[in-house]
């Protein structure tokens, strides 16, 4: 099954995607998310000037052969723009053979090992007050599972607090905005947004928290420890992670389980974290770390020792890279961040997918179940925007 055709769509219906469309001789087309927030157009050019090229002719059907002909091939290894572009690739090819053998992907990965996916969503207000109210809504609207993040007195702003819309997006259109950061008032709020919410909503919600890579390892510590009685699902990316080693000090001083992974690559971001079981939610994505054929060989070693799979799925994931999430989380024990994408974002990306009682579906359409409109697509093109970008009270430049 002859590749013929490829192509990179760009559009931007209320926010910037990136997707593969992989057409084979029969007809039959594949799609893959290659969304790399704030910096789309390097894997748009990677895909479109050196990856498309190769792939035209080969056999569709060797999704490991062409992976490892795009990793290997390159030279250069890994980085968020190689592993998006092979990622995209990877995707688009199990799409096709879902599709060419009549089967949802996830029943090619082994099938279901659950009913339905868990999903957390986002739940953010200006104080405590506003951020009780919101995670009373997602508990309405069936949530299991809710992230808590409020505004923190003292900050004019912060990271994972929306302005009053369920749709929270950080990117920004051309220039990126600029955050204000104090990690002592931070360190001194969190634990009372979390005594609140516990007293609130009782011990049985799950609650997680993202702390955005903002801390060092010591102040990680702390606030793993100050959150003990409040028993969080997870606290996410308390520090930046290139540092893998740093994980064993806050490990030493707290139960509170830890999540990480979101911007990582590959399985090498991850080796020692998972090897030395320094965390116990590993959160790369199909999107950013090497699609599901590499994703598939993370929750493997994760498996190995009892850490479980949390996926990103913020709103820069497409709906393509939802889709292809839940064939990938079905057939895994783990749970998924659902951040709804816009009613604009769905039109353009009909998909199979579906949310009821706190859980995820990919549905039963051959391949991914997720398709783009292309007509609609490009009548929403492509806007710079970039994240924010944070610096401390005293100007120096911190980690967003
Ligand atoms: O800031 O996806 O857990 N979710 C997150 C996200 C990220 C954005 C960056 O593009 O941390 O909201
Ligand atoms: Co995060």
């Amino acid at each position: 099954m002859k590749i013929v055709d490829a192509k990179v769509i760009v559009c931007s219906p209320g926010r910037n995607f990136v997707t593969l469309k992989i057409v084979t001789e029969d007809g039959i087309y594949g799609l893959g998310d290659a969304t790399l927030n704030g910096r789309e157009l390097a894997v748009a050019s990677y895909l479109s000037d050196h990856v498309i090229p190769l792939l035209i002719g080969r056999d569709a059907r060797r999704i490991e052969d062409i992976w490892q002909y795009l990793y290997k091939g390159a030279y250069w290894r890994r980085g968020p723009v190689t592993m998006s572009a092979i990622s995209a690739v990877d995707t688009a090819l199990w799409d096709i053979k879902g599709k060419a053998l009549n089967a949802p992907v996830y029943q090619l990965l082994g099938g279901a090992s659950r009913d339905g996916v868990l999903v957390y969503g986002h739940a953010s207000g200006q104080d405590i007050e506003e951020a009780v109210k919101a995670v009373s809504d997602y508990v309405r609207l069936g949530y299991k599972a809710i992230r808590a993040q409020s505004g923190i007195p003292g900050l004019p702003s912060t990271y994972g607090v929306g302005r009053g819309k369920m749709y929270y997006e950080p990117a920004e259109k051309d220039a990126p905005l600029e955050n204000v950061w104090n990690s002592e008032l931070y360190l001194n709020f969190v634990p009372q947004l979390f005594e609140r919410l516990r007293k609130e909503f009782g011990p049985d919600l799950h609650l997680l928290h993202d702390a955005h890579h903002r801390l060092t390892p010591i102040e990680a510590a702390r606030l793993g420890k100050e959150l003990e009685p409040y028993h969080l699902f997870w606290l996410e990316d308390p520090v930046p992670a290139e540092l893998q080693e740093s994980f064993r000090l806050i490990r030493q001083h707290t139960t509170t389980p830890l999540a990480v992974g979101e911007v990582f690559n590959s399985i090498y971001d991850c080796q020692q974290l998972i090897q030395e079981q320094l965390i116990d939610y590993i959160r790369t994505t199909v999107v950013h770390a090497g699609g599901i054929s590499h994703l598939r060989k993370i929750a493997g070693l994760a498996e190995l020792y009892l850490v479980r799979t949390g996926s990103h799925g913020a709103t820069d994931l497409s709906p393509v890279y939802m889709a292809a999430a839940l064939h990938f989380d079905l057939s895994v024990h783990n749970i998924q961040e659902y951040m709804r994408h816009t009613e604009e974002t769905d039109r353009v990306f009909p998909h199979a997918y579906s949310f009821s009682e706190g859980m995820m579906h990919p549905g039963d359409a051959p391949g991914l179940g997720v398709d783009i409109e292309e007509t609609l697509a490009s009548k929403y093109p492509y806007r710079r925007a970039y994240l924010p970008i944070n610096r401390k009270l005293d100007g120096t430049m911190h980690n967003w």
